[in-house]
């Protein structure tokens, strides 16, 4: 029997008993116990009738029983769907009506909410966290699990990305996908046993499971395991710490806190950013306080990671380093697709293992961005210097990028269109010094007072996630449009430049 990414990942470690999860509560799970937990989460999958390719939708704390959770899903033969915990039940009705997933996990607080759906659907329900009864299930099944057969081409895990037409899309990514990514970066950062991993990211993006989770599998890394973000909690770990992955907001809340000095990150080898540009005075300021010099690199949810700052060579700001072995990037005319000679601005493509091979059920939208011949035509707009150093310079897709979440304006604009007495409305963000961007609504209503904030905030509290909320909206007599007839959000956001 074989399973490509569990045995790769997980197997190796049955008999493990260094470090694995270090939890908040002071509480450890070393690799084998990770195993054997994630051998009784299978179990309870199994009986639950998840059989090979069945999605296991996860809306939950994070926890270590939740990264078990994906371990057993990945050995019971399912393709782990994991969800944003800020979504609301609008939203989540439309991915369980999309995935159609065999089993629903969510937090007990939102069990009332998610029960008559999850009938509906005919999905099992589960909860996870404080006497969840996940983990109740799970304490009464063996240890040990027989893994069920996956290849490198079967699918392992959906996660569901916005789009600029509004509809979220499921990345489908395969065990090579994921597995051939965690390879490449487990080297190109020397990551190793002797490491102890700050995770304060969530484990239901790309960065948080895959880049930091895999990782620290492949490499039999020690994580310490943070529920969440918390800046003490941080302070504190640091000098018994070697690695951290971020989004730039962690780095600059790290610099506005006097305590984060030379001295604690001492005992620090490297420092890595992504998911969002980091400024270069945040590199800069960064360096002149701590000595390190942050490695950016460079991914999307359907290709993994991309690029990356060299580990020994020079870690520019500004830019995000080299195509990652085995992954080839090539700029192209965002018109016609022909390749650009070095120097020119134009869409980043890509084409390599980490590549997904589609969106679930929507062979458009995947004919749409995917070639033919394997390139993904990523919508982030850059420059690659004559040794292929990438240098992203905007986006050509209309996206707004707040504290590393992905926001899509057409997704807002659709609920405030909606609302009684909006004539129109163009959402964009603005700079921002927190989240790197924040979201801005200016609203064209049909008349004075047609429309009030209030109302509006009210729908897109209904339909959205707090994250995607606007921050400000602003009223105005008509929107800026070019003479095609296109708003100008460019003019928009010169605007309303500030930081709100
Ligand atoms: C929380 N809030 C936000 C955000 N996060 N608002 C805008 N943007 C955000 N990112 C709001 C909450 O709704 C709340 O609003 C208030 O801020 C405080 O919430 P809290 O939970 O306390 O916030 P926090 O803990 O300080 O969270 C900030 C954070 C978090 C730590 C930066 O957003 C985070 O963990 N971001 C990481 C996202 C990530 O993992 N991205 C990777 C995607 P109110 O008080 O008004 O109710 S994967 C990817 O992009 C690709 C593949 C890649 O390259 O990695
Ligand atoms: P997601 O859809 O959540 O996978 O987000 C992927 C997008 O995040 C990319 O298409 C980029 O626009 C952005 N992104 C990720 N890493 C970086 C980075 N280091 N610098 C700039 N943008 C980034």
């Amino acid at each position: 029997m074989t399973n490509t990414l569990f045995d790769a990942l997980f197997a190796p470690h049955a008999r493990n008993d260094a470090p694995f999860l270090q939890s908040d509560d002071g509480s450890v799970l070393s690799f084998a116990q990770t195993l054997r937990r994630a051998a009784q989460m299978a179990h309870v999958l199994a009986k639950a009738g998840v059989s090979p390719g069945d999605r296991v939708l996860v809306q939950a704390p994070k926890a270590a029983d939740t990264i078990a959770l994906y371990a057993g899903t990945l050995q019971a033969g399912g393709v782990y769907l994991p969800l944003n915990t800020a979504y609301t039940q609008a939203e989540l009705e439309y991915f369980v009506g999309d995935a159609t997933p065999k089993v629903i996990v969510c937090d007990p607080a939102a069990q009332a909410d998610v029960a008559p759906l999850a009938q509906q659907m005919g999905a099992t329900l589960f909860t996870l966290g404080a006497q969840g009864s996940l983990s109740q299930a799970a304490d009464a099944q063996p240890d040990d699990f027989e893994t069920v057969d996956r290849g490198p081409e079967d699918l392992a895990a959906l996660l569901y990305t916005s789009g600029t037409t509004g509809r979220s899309k499921g990345a489908m990514l395969s065990h090579r996908n994921l597995l051939s990514n965690a390879e490449v970066l487990v080297d190109l950062w020397r990551i190793t046993d002797q490491d102890r991993l700050i995770h304060a990211l969530p484990v239901f993006h790309t960065h948080g499971l895959f880049v930091a989770l895999n990782t620290a599998l492949l490499a039999g890394t020690t994580v310490r395991l943070m529920s969440r973000f918390d800046l003490d909690t941080i302070l504190e770990e640091l000098p018994t710490s070697t690695l951290m992955m971020g989004v730039p907001t962690f780095y600059t809340r790290l610099l506005g806190d006097a305590r984060f000095t030379r001295d604690l990150v001492a005992n620090m080898r490297l420092f890595i950013s992504g998911s969002a540009p980091l400024l270069a005075e945040t590199h800069q300021a960064f360096e002149a306080r701590t000595g390190h010099r942050i490695l950016e690199r460079y991914g999307m949810t359907e290709t993994n990671m991309i690029t990356s700052n060299p580990y020994d060579g020079d870690r520019i700001s500004g830019t995000v380093g080299y195509a990652l072995p085995g992954v080839e990037v090539k700029i192209t005319d965002p018109e016609t697709g022909v390749e650009l000679p070095r120097g020119e601005i134009g869409v980043i493509e890509v084409r390599g293992d980490n590549v997904f091979g589609g969106y679930w059920k929507m062979p458009e939208k995947t004919a749409e961005e995917l070639r033919h011949d394997g390139f993904f035509i990523t919508g982030d707009l850059a420059t690659q210097d004559g040794q292929g150093r990438v240098t992203i310079v905007g986006r050509a897709k209309d996206l707004i990028i707040s504290g590393g979440y992905n926001i899509y304006p057409k997704e807002i604009e659709d609920v405030l269109n909606q609302v009684p007495g909006v004539l129109e409305t163009a959402v964009f963000g603005t700079p921002n010094p927190d989240f790197g961007e924040s979201v801005v609504a200016a609203v064209v209503s049909e008349g004075p007072s047609a429309v009030s904030t209030e109302a509006l905030q009210t729908a897109v509290a209904q339909a959205l996630a707090r994250f995607k909320h606007p921050r400000q909206y602003a009223f105005l007599d008509a929107l800026p449009r070019n003479t095609m007839g296109k708003v100008q959000k460019n003019v928009l956001r010169a605007q309303f430049g500030g930081a709100p």
